[in-house]
């Protein structure tokens, strides 16, 4: 297993990222020991490859996902919007990333950007979701995209673990997995090490935080735990770092790579 951190830009209004220009962001992840960089976007269009490519080059980084939270927190981007417009400029919009994450061997999250069953009911909601998601898996078949479970305060369609299993069985297709985050696991998983089992190999990608959403090591969970429950399953890809800057970056940089790099060893 690897360590990477969720790097948004400094206008993104979420507030469990890194918020910092670039480069600066890049080179501090260096300096830290990391060996990767997640990256929430907006438009993932504007994106200069080549500089991009030399960035992660020149700071010896690997990308292993492209979240596309901020799409929904800024624009209103929804999967389960109830108009067919909204709906239709997400899914392009998903596209438009896996475009991109295919060419850094990155997969493409798909979290808040599932929106809420706000105007449809779940019942309806959850429908749409399945058919979306498989035009999106099917139309970018050589991507892999990441579906995460998110506690109950952010959305309504797929809280859990068990939840995403069941959605990712009726899309049928290949190229869905799981992203399970330990901040939305604390809340909504009755035992996180269970869970992680039974997901097993369709665990794709893992954001950590700990049970406050601040670096791994500032609140009560157990790492150790979640870290050997992700070894039994096989699990080797990035632990990616979705935490809030608190009470600076070089410590949230410092306490998640003392914290996890004993326990990747
Ligand atoms: C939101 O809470 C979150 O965990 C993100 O990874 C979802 O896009
Ligand atoms: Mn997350």
């Amino acid at each position: 297993m690897k360590l990477a951190v969720v790097v948004a830009p400094p206008t993104a209004g979420f507030e469990a990222v890194v918020r910092r220009p670039l480069r600066e962001a890049l080179s501090l992840l260096q300096e830290y020991g990391y060996d990767g960089v997640e990256l929430s976007l907006l438009d993932p269009k504007v994106i200069d490859r080549g500089e991009l490519r030399s960035m992660l080059s020149e700071y010896g980084l690997e990308l292993p996902a492209l979240s596309t939270g901020l799409n929904y927190l800024h624009f209103g981007l929804s999967l389960t919007s109830p108009d067919p417009a909204v709906r239709k400029r997400t899914v392009d919009r998903l596209l438009e990333f896996a475009d991109l994450a295919y060419e850094f061997g990155a997969a493409v999250v798909i979290g808040l950007i599932r929106g809420r069953s706000g105007g449809l009911s779940r019942r309806s909601a959850l429908k749409l979701l399945i058919e979306e998601l498989r035009e999106v898996c099917k139309r970018a078949s050589h991507v892999k995209f990441l579906l995460e479970p998110l506690n109950r305060y952010e959305t309504d369609l797929i809280n859990s673990v068990e939840e995403a299993l069941e959605v990712l069985e009726m899309v049928a297709v290949e190229n869905l997995y799981l992203l399970v985050d330990t901040f939305h696991m604390n809340i909504e998983e009755p035992r996180i090490e269970e869970s992680i089992k039974r997901a097993g190999g369709r665990i794709g990608h893992v954001h950590v935080a700990d049970s406050n959403r601040l670096a791994p090591g500032m609140g009560h969970l157990d790492f150790k735990s979640v870290v050997s429950a992700l070894r039994e399953v096989g699990y080797d890809g990035y632990l990616s770092a979705e935490v809030m800057v608190k009470p600076d970056l070089k410590t949230v940089l410092e306490a998640t790579k003392r914290t996890l790099a004993p326990l990747l060893a």
